[in-house]
């Protein structure tokens, strides 16, 4: 096995970036997809978007909102005293990746607080690198859990996160804080460089973030990108899922009550169609609906976002199982 700390770290040749041009991909009159999106009409639940049973089980319950906050805050991965899992998540600018860190967060805080910066520009309103750690109910200790807000995947040949920087932050060299720039890939002169990256300091499972309500208006190179990014990603034995964002942006009935979210058709077909774009299974992918204009935490949407929690932390996990010490020692025949 090569060894990874002796190795010299350096920039993969430029082929290594994202070929793709995102919106520039996209003929004139589709380029501004974030117009062709917000003209759409909301998707009515009509008696055909109605499904007769839903398509996933979940309980709506303050009890089962309890259960899963319990389960988050009392995981600890299976490696060592103060290991937490670190989960990146990765996705095109605005599709939702802050806010679902904050919203989180306001799940167990109790109420809505905006915890990673939210925002909206024309390139990723996210330009650093920032580690969160999810901290328990009213103010506890961390739990296992640290969530990573990256810059947004390009929307530009010369904007957004690179594949080089995006496989860096994975391996675990780049420091926190660092503001990434595509003409400026991290390396290991870059300040802050980390050049012998523990088990700790790694990612443990990456969460591609998706807006549902631009699945169909994604420029087509995205999908390539995210072909790209799984191939290497799963090289590196890294589990990765997926949120579908922004479900109430597709349904009114889900908008006004999330409990509908399985119930409604579009959001299943949706769900799908994802699947297609990222190039996975729809059992990893989740829909959630992050806080954005409210002002008070909703137990419904809680459990949502809690269980989409549960479903990466059941990945990460994946992590240490196959990590395990004694899985990465040499064996010897005595
Ligand atoms: N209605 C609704 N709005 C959302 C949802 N998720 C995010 N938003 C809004 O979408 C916009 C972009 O959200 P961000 O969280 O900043 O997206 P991001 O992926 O971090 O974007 P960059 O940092 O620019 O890459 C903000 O105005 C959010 O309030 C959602 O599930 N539903
Ligand atoms: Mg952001």
């Amino acid at each position: 096995m090569q060894n990874e700390a002796t190795r010299k770290f350096e920039p993969p040749p430029s082929s290594f970036n994202f070929g793709c041009k995102f919106v520039q991909d996209l003929p004139a009159a589709k380029a501004d997809s974030k117009e062709t999106v917000e003209n759409k009409p909301f998707i009515s639940f009509s008696v055909q978007q109605k499904l007769e049973t839903p398509w996933r089980d979940m309980k709506w319950t303050e009890e089962q909102k309890t259960s899963l906050m319990e389960t988050i805050s009392s995981y600890r991965p299976r490696c060592g005293e103060g290991t937490q899992a670190r989960v990146l998540l990765l996705g095109p600018l605005g599709s939702g990746k802050s806010s679902f860190i904050s919203s989180v967060q306001s799940a167990f805080n109790g109420r809505v607080t905006n915890r990673a910066m939210v925002g909206s520009s024309s390139t990723s309103f996210t330009k650093k690198l920032q580690l969160f750690n999810i901290r328990g109910q009213k103010g506890e200790d961390p739990t296992g859990l640290v969530l990573c807000d990256a810059m947004g995947l390009g929307d530009g040949e010369m904007t957004g996160l690179t594949l080089h920087d995006v496989l860096s932050i994975i391996k675990g060299h780049v420091p926190e804080g660092h503001k990434f720039s595509p003409d400026q890939p991290v390396r290991s002169e870059t300040v802050g460089f980390v050049k012998r990256p523990s088990i700790k300091d790694k990612i443990h499972c990456v969460v591609f973030v998706v807006d549902a309500s631009k699945v169909l208006t994604y420029p087509k190179g995205l999908s390539t990108t995210f072909q790209q990014l799984r191939e290497h990603i799963s090289d590196l034995g890294v589990h990765q899922v997926a949120l579908l964002t922004h479900v109430d942006h597709l349904c009114t009935e889900t908008a006004k009550d999330v409990t509908k979210v399985y119930e409604s058709r579009v959001i299943k077909d949706t769900m799908a169609k994802a699947g297609a774009l990222l190039g996975m299974s729809t059992s990893y992918i989740v829909p959630v609906k992050n806080y954005s204009s409210e002002l008070d935490v909703d137990a419904n949407t809680d459990v949502l976002l809690l269980s989409a929690v549960d479903h990466i932390l059941q990945y990460a996990d994946l992590y240490f199982q196959d990590n395990k010490p004694q899985n990465i020692q040499p064996k010897f025949d005595l």
